[in-house]
């Protein structure tokens, strides 16, 4: 009961103090903590953090993500480790790992292949005509204006002539031909990085990530990515599933995005889903919009927060520590955090 007595003294206060709005990462681990700590005694218990999970959640500035308990669980046994707690230096691990991003993620627009050959048919017997291609121009333009991302990276098919590719793939994005460049209604006048890929004849260019994208990437700090552009099942979703696996923050944004074939295009999303990326299926009206909360941080996703987790349990080391009394103490486990 004096517990009880005192939680009820300073409550207003603290529920003033954090909410959606006022949480910002301007306000420091050590206050978040005070603030969500509510009954004062050091540690964090479930109920203190999961009911702080609607205001770290939020939805732009009235609304909030809903999370399940079985991931609001999870989210907290990660940084509880076994003592079901959070103390004040498993916090700080938290945040710096974990919340920081959520709060303030730097974001890059990885715009794939949007390139001629892709979309118009220029030459008899060369391209891999997507579609309906020309529709992701419009999102990937508005994407690009009114999203403010940290960073715009076009990739280019880049190929010399006898690419090892084109024996499985019709002739395309020939080096300096008119098939290769960008598509001319593609905005290019935003300041943009440009990755080329298969440029050498045996280079195959599966993903993004085969040219120098992860180093640019690194180079401006970012956390979270947004693949867009052609073709889905093919290259975008291979960069999708490349960019989740080296432990970005994922997202895949439909809009600015066409594939080959239908049925490969759902199998692909599938998949891409079960291992983490965000699949934004808004329209090409509603898209940059959507985007832009999410790149300012006022619109905080748990299923991205969910996903970045678990590349945190594949990397969770064991180390065996050894004691100064081998023989009479047991080793100590440390579970270590990259
Ligand atoms: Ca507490």
């Amino acid at each position: 009961m004096r517990c009880f007595s005192h939680v009820v003294a300073v409550l207003p206060v603290l529920a003033m103090a954090i909410d959606a709005m006022t949480l910002s990462i301007d306000m420091g681990w050590t206050t978040i903590f005070d603030e969500v700590d509510k009954d004062t005694n050091g540690v964090l218990d479930f109920g203190e953090f999961s009911a702080w999970l609607p205001a770290l959640f939020a939805n732009g500035e009235f609304g909030q993500h809903a999370v399940e308990e079985s991931k609001a669980r999870e989210m907290f046994d990660l940084w509880a480790r076994e003592d079901s707690s959070i103390d004040k230096n498993e916090f700080q691990k938290c945040w710096c790992k974990w919340l920081k991003t959520i709060l303030e993620p730097k974001s890059a627009l990885v715009v794939v292949n949007v390139q001629n050959d892709f979309i118009e048919d220029l030459r008899p017997g060369y391209g891999i005509h997507i579609p309906n291609a020309r529709e992701v121009i419009k999102p990937i333009n508005q994407l690009m204006m009114e999203a403010n991302f940290d960073l715009v990276v076009l990739t280019q098919d880049w190929h010399p002539k006898g690419h090892v590719s084109f024996g499985d793939w019709p002739v395309h994005a020939i080096q300096g031909s008119q098939g290769a460049m960008f598509h001319p209604d593609l905005n290019r006048a935003i300041p943009h990085r440009v990755v080329r890929l298969g440029a050498e004849r045996d280079a195959w260019s599966r993903s993004g990530f085969d040219g120098d994208l992860d180093s640019i990437l690194k180079e401006n700090g970012i956390t979270d990515i947004y693949v867009t552009g052609l073709a889905q099942e093919v290259i975008a979703g291979n960069t999708a599933e490349e960019s989740v696996k080296r432990g970005y923050r994922t997202v895949f944004v439909e809009a600015g995005s066409r594939g080959i074939s239908w049925s490969r295009m759902e199998a692909r999303k599938k998949w891409l889903e079960k291992r983490g990326v965000l699949f934004l299926s808004h329209g090409a009206d509603a898209v940059a919009d959507k985007v832009q909360g999410m790149v300012e941080g006022s619109d905080r996703n748990p299923s991205l927060a969910y996903a970045h987790l678990q590349t945190f349990k594949e990397q969770q080391e064991v180390v065996e520590v050894p004691t100064a009394k081998p023989a009479q103490s047991p080793p100590v486990q440390i579970f270590k955090l990259i």
